[in-house]
């Protein structure tokens, strides 16, 4: 059974002080999650360790990552690389965020290298998918994002593609305030989940969690992750307010 996910993505926001009096917060609320759940942190690089730490005891809770370069080691000042984050238990990273195609021109290329690097030191890709707003416009978000898909993970055989967690992040409707209708996002999870049926078969496909991200707040979430190939949500601004959040994480 795959799991459902709840994951804060705080992007460059937040001292380690506001970060861990929010994690307090959102740990009040919330009390516990129960097994097939998880809720997971992606931090800024240097809250790693502190926010690890504060988690421990909280079965379910992890903490992810918001990047890793896609070199191994060596005189590359001010990248941080896989050996490094699997030195510190990172379990996940993110990779392919819209944010880093766009401002950091990374091409489906560079995150399969980043896929293969984090896979190599035993931390979990979530790998972010999404199609920009004149791809929707012109009708071919499906074509656009099975590239992306295709480009950066089918070279992985069915062991490794299931530690992999897929976020399907439409560009247009992240920090937006536009979402995609649950029907949307239904829509091409489904498509997603097929692409992946297609290509290492229906079992392995049933056992990969695919989130929802782009604006997914309290008043959205339930009726997003109700959706059968919905298994959760990557949530950046709603993941800066405790309680907002912890409505979220309890929409699961
Ligand atoms: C998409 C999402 C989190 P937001 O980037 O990855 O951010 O929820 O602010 O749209």
């Amino acid at each position: 059974m795959r799991k459902k996910i709840a994951a804060a993505n705080w992007k460059m926001n937040l001292t380690i002080q506001e970060g861990k009096e929010l994690v307090n917060s959102i740990l009040n609320e919330i009390q516990s999650i129960p097994e097939g759940k998880e809720l997971i942190f992606a931090v800024p690089f240097p809250y790693i360790t502190e926010i690890e730490t504060q988690l421990k005891g909280h079965q379910n809770t992890s903490v992810a990552a918001q990047n890793i370069s896609n070199l191994k080691a060596g005189a590359y000042t001010g990248e941080v690389c896989g050996f490094m984050l699997q030195s510190i238990a990172t379990k996940y990273v993110i990779i392919g965020h819209s944010e880093r195609r766009m401002y950091f021109h990374e091409t489906n290329e560079v995150t399969k290298s980043k896929v293969d690097l984090a896979l190599e030191y035993k931390i979990s890709p979530l790998f972010c998918c999404g199609e920009p707003l004149e791809i929707r416009e012109s009708g071919s978000q499906n074509e656009f994002v099975y590239k992306q898909v295709e480009e950066s993970l089918f070279h992985l055989d069915a062991e490794n593609i299931q530690k992999v967690v897929i976020a399907y992040e439409p560009i247009w409707a992240i920090g937006t305030g536009l979402t995609a209708s649950s029907e949307q996002a239904q829509e091409m999870h489904a498509a997603i989940r097929n692409l992946l049926s297609s290509k290492y078969g229906h079992n392995v496909a049933e056992n990969i969690s695919i989130l929802y991200g782009g604006s997914v707040k309290a008043n959205n979430a339930a009726e997003l992750f109700a959706m059968k190939d919905v298994d959760g949500g990557l949530v950046g601004g709603a993941s800066l307010d405790a309680h907002e959040f912890a409505a979220i994480v309890k929409a699961l």
